[in-house]
């Protein structure tokens, strides 16, 4: 319910992310309209927004449109605008063809290129100007990930009374990689202007902070930096978490059970293992399908009695490497499944679409095994979301140890991505465990996903910041 009421002129506290806290959709009158986007972030901070009458900073979505601020649903959202080619240039090259892969092990081989610099550099500023305008003498901002690096000494430099909070969602690199980018200095500058920066795990701190000590002569001690004019600031670590509550909430709905049970019908097999990821070459699907491939063609999985589904959610589909990945995915797929399957019954179930959250919650309580191969991951929210919807405490988890997820999730069956016939192992083990081991292991899964959900993060990272509640 978007409202025309003014927005306030100022905010408390801001936050600052690529995309605006809502999407475009179209009512039942046929009218466009704004409905909140359903993500995790939007959910942790939307009580905080409410009540200190805060403000969303981010693009809305569509390139070469100017919107004013609206108010939507207690919180007043103030648009930024993208041109097209700053859509290419800042947001599918600079973010995601040079910075994604690069902080993500280079898994992909980073480009490099001038313009998606100085794009990349102009939107920063757009974004860092719409903050200052909009942030009250002496409030709190908070800027969101790898888009928006610049954003933070961008915003101190003009607003020197802000308090200005920085956390990124994917992992930080080690200075071996990280040296590669030509505007490290830059983006380390950037990221030193904010008073608090913080990363999944105490890697990705301790990463920077060198960085910060090596590269940019500053003085650092016990997860502080010393600026050259004096000012200090601090890295550290805060593990992001899902609605965990609202997860399990979901997935005990009535309709979810009976939509799970429709999907086990559907599926007709004795074990399920599932995979659910955005189609991104850092999620290791190449190598996971390689894996069951092999275990359906040795037997060790019976393509009669086991299935292997996996969702993978378009994503980022004009760049190039993504486009490839889904080609390389599907003609895998293809192949095992031309090679095992029979007449009415494929091995692998392989599905390329966006769900809702309640079909999301389903899917996890349908499968036995839930599978999370990633090469490199920030966190890994899927597989906490699984956890969240175990209430009958069975399942098993297969966990990359190359997520972030994993320093928190030690109990699920812990694997090397790159290592194929260990993961053949931890696959097998976890799908036959003994009801016991897994009861045992998923107890303590759960234990972790409760007591630190998306509140605690979004609260411990606030206070260290200096917002009072
Ligand atoms: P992502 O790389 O997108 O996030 P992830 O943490 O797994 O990865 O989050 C994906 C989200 O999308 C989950 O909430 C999941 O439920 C949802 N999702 C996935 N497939 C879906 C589908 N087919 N339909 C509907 N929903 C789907 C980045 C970092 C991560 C980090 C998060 C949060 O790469 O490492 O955990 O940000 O910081």
């Amino acid at each position: 319910k978007s409202e025309s009421r003014q927005h306030n002129p100022k905010a408390a506290f801001v936050v600052i992310a690529n995309r605006l806290a809502v999407e475009r959709i179209t009512d039942d009158d046929g009218e466009p309209a704004w409905r909140t986007s359903p993500g995790g972030l939007v959910t942790a901070l939307e009580p905080i927004m409410k009540s200190k009458e805060g403000a969303w900073v981010g693009w809305h979505g569509a390139p070469d449109e100017t919107l004013e601020p609206f108010h939507h649903d207690g919180i007043d959202m103030v648009p930024v605008p993208l041109s097209a080619e700053e859509v290419e240039e800042f947001y599918e090259g600079m973010s995601n063809a040079t910075l994604w892969p690069l902080y993500h092990d280079s898994v992909a081989f980073p480009e490099f290129h001038r313009e998606w610099w100085d794009a990349y550099v102009a939107v920063n500023r757009r974004f860092a100007d719409a903050a200052a305008e909009v942030a009250e003498e002496g409030g709190v901002v908070w800027v969101q990930d790898y888009q928006l690096q610049l954003v933070p000494q961008m915003l101190r430099e003009q607003r020197p009374d802000l308090k200005i909070g920085f956390f990124l969602h994917i992992p930080f690199p080690p200075q071996e990689l990280f040296q590669q980018l030509p505007w490290r200095r830059e983006v380390l500058q950037g990221l030193a202007g904010a008073d608090l920066v913080g990363f999944q795990v105490p890697g990705g701190a301790a990463n920077f902070l060198r960085l910060v000590k090596d590269r940019l002569g500053y003085e650092t001690r016990r997860g502080e930096f010393v600026r050259p004019d004096g000012t200090k600031g601090r890295a550290g670590a805060y593990p992001i978490s899902i609605d965990s509550q609202g997860f399990q909430d979901l997935a005990n709905d009535p309709a979810t059970i009976a939509r799970a049970q429709e999907i086990r019908d559907d599926l007709d097999a004795e074990i399920v293992f599932l995979g659910v990821d955005r189609l991104d070459y850092t999620k290791g699907l190449r190598q996971r399908i390689r894996a069951f491939g092999e275990l359906f063609t040795s037997g060790e999985l019976d393509p009669e009695k086991a299935v292997f589904l996996q969702i993978a959610t378009p994503s980022r589909e004009r760049v190039e490497e993504y486009k490839r990945l889904r080609d390389d995915i599907e003609l895998l797929v293809g192949r095992i499944n031309g090679d095992m399957g029979r007449i009415g019954r494929s091995p692998i179930n392989y599905l390329h679409s966006g769900y809702p959250r309640q079909e999301m919650a389903a899917l996890y309580r349908a499968a036995d095994v839930m599978v999370v191969t990633p090469l490199r991951d920030g966190m890994n929210l899927v597989a906490k979301e699984y956890v969240a919807c175990r209430g009958s405490g069975d399942g098993a988890l297969v966990l990359s140890e190359f997520a972030g997820a994993a320093r928190e999730l030690k109990q699920a069956w812990l694997v090397n991505p790159y290592d194929i016939n260990g993961m053949k192992q931890a696959i097998v083990d976890a799908g036959s465990a003994p009801a016991a081991d897994k009861r045992r292991r998923m107890r303590a899964l759960r234990k972790q996903v409760f007591t630190h959900d998306i509140d605690h993060w979004a609260e411990t990272f606030l206070k260290d910041l200096g917002l009072e509640a």
